[in-house]
This record gives structure tokens, C-alpha cells and sequence, in this order.
């Protein structure tokens, strides 16, 4: 059998623990080789008040036509942070060249969290990520980024079942059958993830807050989603698996008192994810 690939449309960031650095090791240790096609480099993320960010932009079409040449072939696409609006034109040619039959796309709309959006979002490169949607098998926005693909006020992250679901249907229309809303603030003491999928009775998964946000979650999240669903496995146990997982990080993070930026400690659980 031919192990699997997957093209990780995201940045590179050398500190910090997000995207590709985060995503490469988790599909790697779910045997899944990682194929990187960088939206941008930089030193450390953004939430650092330091960052070194280049575009990466200008260089996207040569290295994929690469790709292209090479008649490579990939069974899965996960996106992530883009650095520009043309990025999007670049990534929606990707996926068009690239998604033949069978092989499913995973679109993670980063552009925010706790209602507001990362420095280098503007709101033209938000409004140019509802393109990507439609693109989509599965989505997995924050609130925050849920609220922004609907044009929606984030009102303090208050939002009942009821709407979650109203609004996961009408994306679901545009594209995504699987979309999963993560980190809902549900209570001081719970975060609550939920899970749709078209024509099903949507589900939550709670999980037990534990102490602080951290960044990089929603990547490491979104990493495991898609290698267990490459992996054979259904949409609600795939997002099971993945919020357990981060649980697990976040937890030895704060007893050992990693900094909230600098990412989850995914080295220290990466075995887990390793099945037969
Ligand atoms: O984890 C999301 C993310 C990805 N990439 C970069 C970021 C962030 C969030 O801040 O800054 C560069």
C-alpha cells in the first residue's frame, strides 16, 4: 500500500508552534507524509509582539508548477494561514488542479479569534476567504472566523445550538459537508466544539478548559482531523480524537508552564497518534 500525502497550504513559522511546524509532525506520526506549500515565513507568530513576516506570495506559482510538472499527486489538501488575497487565487488553482476524485480538502479559515482578527487579516483578505469555502469538505472556523464568513456580529461569543447549526447549514451549502465550530466559550469551566454534518443531528463535544487560550491549537486541531480522516476514520470521531489530543498537550503545558505563545508541547504525546 502506498502511503498517503498531504499538501499543507500554510505558513512557515520558525517559533511558536503553529501550522506547519505543528501540522507536519501530527500527520507524520499518523504515517502520512506531509508535502509543505508555504504562504508565508516567519520568525515567530503573530501574537508575539515581534515578528518577522514574508510574504511568500510572489514565489507561490513557480513552486507549485513544480507540482504541476511532476504530475504529483496529493490525497488530501488541509489550508491554513494565508498571507495575501492573491494567496487565495493561488490556493483555489491549487485545489482546482489538485482535487481529483477522492481526495478531500480541509479548509481552516484562520483569521482571528476571541472576536478579533490577526494583524495581518484585513478585512479584503477576509472577505476573499468566503472563496475558499466553497472549495471545502470540511471546515473548521473558531467563532470568531465562523462569525466573520457570515457576516455576522460576534456579540461576546454568544450564540445558542440553535444558530450554530443555522449557520453551519448555510455554509454547508456552499461547499463544506463536515464543518466543526471549535473553542466555543461555553463556561468558566468548559469549551465546547460543534460538530456538523449535512443532514445529520449536529453533536458537541465539551472539553474541559484548561487554564488559558494557547496558539496553535486550532492548527494541531485541524492536523489531526485530517490525518484521521485520511486515515479512514468518521467526521465526529476524527474531531473526538483531535480535541482529546490537544486536552492532553494543553494539559502538560500548563503544569509545566509553557507560555501561552509558545504553542502546544505536541512532542511529548506525538506517539499517541501512532496506530497500526
Ligand atoms: O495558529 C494560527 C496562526 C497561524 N499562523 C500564524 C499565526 C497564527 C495565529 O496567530 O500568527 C503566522
Amino acid at each position: 500500500m502506498q502511503q498517503k500525502k498531504i499538501a499543507l497550504i500554510n505558513d512557515i513559522t520558525g517559533f511558536g508552534r503553529c501550522s506547519v511546524a505543528v501540522m507536519a509532525p501530527v500527520v507524520s506520526a499518523m504515517k502520512i507524509q506531509a508535502v509543505a506549500v508555504p504562504t508565508a515565513i516567519l520568525s515567530t507568530h503573530t501574537q508575539f509582539p515581534e515578528y518577522y513576516f514574508d510574504d511568500y506570495t510572489p514565489h507561490m506559482r513557480d513552486y507549485i508548477d513544480t507540482y504541476k510538472k511532476l504530475d504529483m499527486s496529493f490525497d488530501g489538501i488541509a489550508t491554513g494561514f494565508l498571507g495575501s488575497e492573491e494567496q487565495v487565487d493561488i490556493v483555489v488553482d491549487f485545489i482546482k488542479t489538485f482535487k481529483k476524485k477522492g481526495v478531500f480538502t480541509l479548509v481552516d479559515p484562520v483569521m482571528g479569534d476571541y472576536g478579533k482578527l490577526y494583524k495581518t487579516y484585513t478585512p479584503a483578505l477576509c472577505n476573499k476567504m468566503k472563496d475558499l469555502v466553497h472549495y471545502a469538505d470540511i471546515l473548521t472556523p473558531n467563532l470568531t472566523e465562523l462569525c466573520s464568513l457570515m457576516d455576522r456580529d460576534y456579540r461576546d461569543g454568544d450564540f445558542s445550538e440553535a444558530e450554530l447549526e443555522a449557520m453551519c447549514q448555510q455554509l454547508s451549502f456552499q461547499g463544506p459537508k463536515h464543518i466543526v465550530v471549535t473553542g466555543i466559550h461555553h463556561s468558566e469551566k468548559q469549551i465546547m466544539n460543534f460538530v456538523y454534518s449535512r443532514g445529520e443531528t449536529p453533536k458537541t463535544i465539551m472539553v474541559d478548559r484548561i487554564g488559558g487560550d494557547r496558539s496553535g491549537t486550532g492548527d494541531v486541531i485541524s492536523a489531526v482531523i485530517a490525518g484521521m480522516y485520511l486515515n479512514g476514520h468518521g467526521f465526529y470521531d476524527s474531531v473526538k480524537r483531535a480535541t482529546e489530543f490537544a486536552s492532553k498537550c494543553i494539559t502538560y503545558c500548563e503544569k509545566n508552564k509553557v507560555p501561552t505563545h509558545w504553542g502546544l508541547s505536541v512532542e511529548m504525546y506525538l506517539r499517541d497518534l501512532m496506530e497500526d
